[in-house]
C-alpha cells in the first residue's frame, strides 16, 4: 500500500547529495510561517541556507506545496510561507494526510520536518527550538508531538534547548522516558534557548561535532530508532538577561491563559507575544541562535558522512 512517490518530492540537488552520501542539513518551515515576523523570517531562513552551503553542507528546506511534501523547496517558495505567515497551515505528524490528500500549502513543525526528512534519506535537521511538555501540561495535557518523534524518527536534530515557555524539567523527563538522549555542545547544562544556562543538565557533554556524529551513527547502526537531541548554547554576546526574559515569557503565557488560547494556537502565541513584549530583542537572539545551530548542524553532517 506504500506509494511515497505520489506524495513526495525532493529537489534533485538533495536527491543527488543524498545518494551519493554528501551532508545534507533539513531545515523546518514553521519557524518561517509561524516563528517570526514577515519580512526578519524570510531574510533569516535564506541565510540559513547560505550558512549551510558555507560550512559545506546542502540546505534542505522542508514544507508542503500544493500537497506534495518537498523536500528542498525554492526560495520563491520560503519567501511565499513567510508572507503567508500564519494563514499557513501548522502541519504536525496528525495534520499531514489531510494537507496533503486536499493538495493544500502547510508549514512543517519539528515532527513533521524531521519524517519528511527521513522519507528523503536526510540524516540531520537544524532549528531554533523545539516543542515540549508546556508549563501546566499536569492539567492541560499540553505536550508537543515533537516529542513523540524524537522518540520515532532516526533523524538528529540540532536546537538550542528549550524554551521556558515550556518546563524544562519535565520536558527532559519525557525525553528519557522515551529514549532520547539529550546532548549538550560544549555544555553540561541544558541551554535555555535564549539563554545559556538553565540549571538542568543534559544526558552528555561532547565537545566535537565528530564525537556527536560518532555516537548518531553508531545509534542508526545498532538499529535503534529515533532521535538525538544536540543543544546548541546561544552564542555568548547575543544571550539575552534570564531575569529579563523570563518575566517576559511568564506574562506572555499569562496572556494566553487570559485569552484562551489553546491547541496548535499556543506556541505560535507565545513566541509572537514574546517578541512584542521584548520590543524584538528576542527576535534577534532568535536569529542569531538558529545561524549558530545551522553550523553545527552542517559540521555534524560533514563528520558524518566522512
Ligand atoms: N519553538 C520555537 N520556535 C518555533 C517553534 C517552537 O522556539 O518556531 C515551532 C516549531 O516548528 C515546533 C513547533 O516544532 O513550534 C511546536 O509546536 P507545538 O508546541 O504546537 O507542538
Ligand atoms: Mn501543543
Amino acid at each position: 500500500m506504500k506509494n511515497l512517490e505520489k506524495y513526495l518530492v525532493v529537489a534533485p540537488e538533495v536527491q543527488q547529495a543524498v545518494a551519493q552520501g554528501k551532508p545534507v542539513v533539513a531545515l523546518e518551515s514553521t519557524i518561517i510561517s509561524h516563528g517570526m515576523p514577515y519580512p526578519k523570517n524570510v531574510e533569516t531562513a535564506l541565510n540559513v541556507e547560505k550558512i549551510i552551503r558555507e560550512n559545506g553542507a546542502v540546505p534542505a528546506t522542508i514544507a508542503i506545496i500544493g500537497g506534495k511534501l518537498t523536500v528542498g523547496i525554492t526560495p520563491e517558495q520560503i519567501d511565499y510561507l513567510g508572507k503567508k505567515g500564519l494563514a499557513v497551515t501548522k502541519v504536525s505528524r496528525r495534520d499531514i494526510p489531510v494537507v496533503c490528500a486536499q493538495g493544500m500549502d502547510g508549514a512543517t513543525t519539528v515532527a513533521t520536518t524531521m519524517i519528511l526528512a527521513e522519507m528523503a534519506g536526510v540524516k540531520i535537521f537544524a532549528t531554533g527550538g523545539i516543542g515540549g511538555v508546556h508549563r501546566g501540561a499536569e492539567t492541560t495535557m499540553d505536550i508537543s508531538a515533537d516529542l513523540e518523534e524524537l522518540s520515532n524518527t532516526s533523524v538528529l536534530v540540532v536546537c538550542a534547548g528549550a524554551k521556558s515557555i515550556l518546563d524544562l524539567g519535565l520536558t527532559l523527563e519525557y525525553l528519557e522516558t522515551k529514549g532520547v538522549p539529550v546532548i549538550g555542545y560544549q555544555t553540561a547544562e541544558l541551554p535555555a534557548f535564549y539563554t545559556r544556562e538553565s540549571g538542568f543538565k543534559v544526558d552528555y557533554r561532547m565537545d566535537t561535532p565528530g564525537e556527536i556524529a560518532g555516537a548518531f551513527r553508531t545509534k542508526l547502526e545498532l538499529g535503534l530508532k529515533g532521535s538525538m537531541l544536540v543543544t546548541n548554547p546561544i552564542p555568548e554576546q547575543y544571550s539575552m538577561d534570564r531575569a529579563y526574559i523570563d518575566k517576559a515569557i511568564a506574562d506572555a503565557i499569562r496572556h494566553a491563559g487570559e485569552l484562551g488560547i489553546k491547541g496548535k494556537e499556543t506556541t505560535p502565541y507565545l513566541l509572537d507575544e514574546i517578541q512584542k513584549i521584548t520590543s524584538g530583542t528576542s527576535l534577534e537572539a532568535n536569529i542569531q541562535l538558529v545561524y549558530n545551530n545551522a553550523r553545527l548542524g552542517a559540521a555534524i553532517a560533514t563528520e558524518l558522512f566522512k
